[in-house]
């Protein structure tokens, strides 16, 4: 049984990160409640993510937090992180999961509800959803869909969603309403004065909503 929880699920960028760093602010951020965190360098080399990746994968060690790296497989491999997220464009899941093997979790992001209905869940564990809203923490990002857009990816997939793009702990309410197990933010959590006390806000709307309705 694989199990991981996509409640409060951190993507580290490493501009954003810069104030704190990407290392320290995943631990303070675990230490908050984050329950996944994503290395995510686009501008990175192969080299520069194992390091950073091992760094993590310390920094993370014994919290019960997931380490996924963002895009590259062989580096998820040469870090021992616990799985990866891939783009439409990226490698195929099949391909990921022949190189991972079962152990790995592995999310896709999907931007439309017919691409949430490809995919299989066989291979894949999660979906990334969204964008919600516009974001200019990544600025090639697809078309927002609002809540709406996203309730509609998550009734399509075969597997649980995490909602990503534009999201603060205001919006926990409508993305888990939506049908979405969880809320991923880079933002909200990177470049705040205090990560720790970001990521404890995020869950205490997680909380109020889920035990409170
Ligand atoms: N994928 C879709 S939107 C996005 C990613 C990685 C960035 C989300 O960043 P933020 O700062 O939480 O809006
Ligand atoms: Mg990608």
């Amino acid at each position: 049984m694989k199990l991981f929880d996509l409640s409060l699920y951190l993507v580290l960028d490493p501009g954003l990160c810069a104030r704190t760093g990407m290392v320290e602010t995943a631990r303070r951020a675990v230490a908050g409640g984050a329950t996944m965190v994503q290395l995510r360098d686009k501008e990175a080399s192969s080299e520069r993510m194992v390091r950073t990746g091992h760094a993590l994968k310390s920094a993370l060690s014994g919290t019960g937090a997931k380490l996924i790296v963002n895009d590259d497989v062989e580096a998820a491999l040469a870090i021992g992180a616990d799985g990866v997220q891939i783009g439409q464009s990226d490698w195929s899941a099949t391909d990921a999961r022949a190189r991972l093997g079962p152990a790995a979790i592995i999310g896709v992001t999907v931007e439309t509800p017919e691409l949430a209905r490809l995919v299989d869940p066989e291979v894949v564990d999660y979906v990334g959803a969204g964008p919600v809203f516009a974001t200019s923490t990544k600025p090639d990002h697809k078309q927002p869909v609002g809540f709406a857009g996203l309730a509609a990816q998550v009734a399509a997939s075969p597997v649980p969603a995490v909602a990503i793009g534009g999201l603060k702990a205001e919006h926990v309410t409508e993305v888990l309403a939506a049908g979405a197990e969880g809320i991923a933010v880079v933002s909200a959590i990177c470049g705040q004065p205090d990560p720790e006390r970001a990521a404890r806000s995020l869950w205490a709307e997680i909380a109020v909503v889920r035990w409170l309705g």
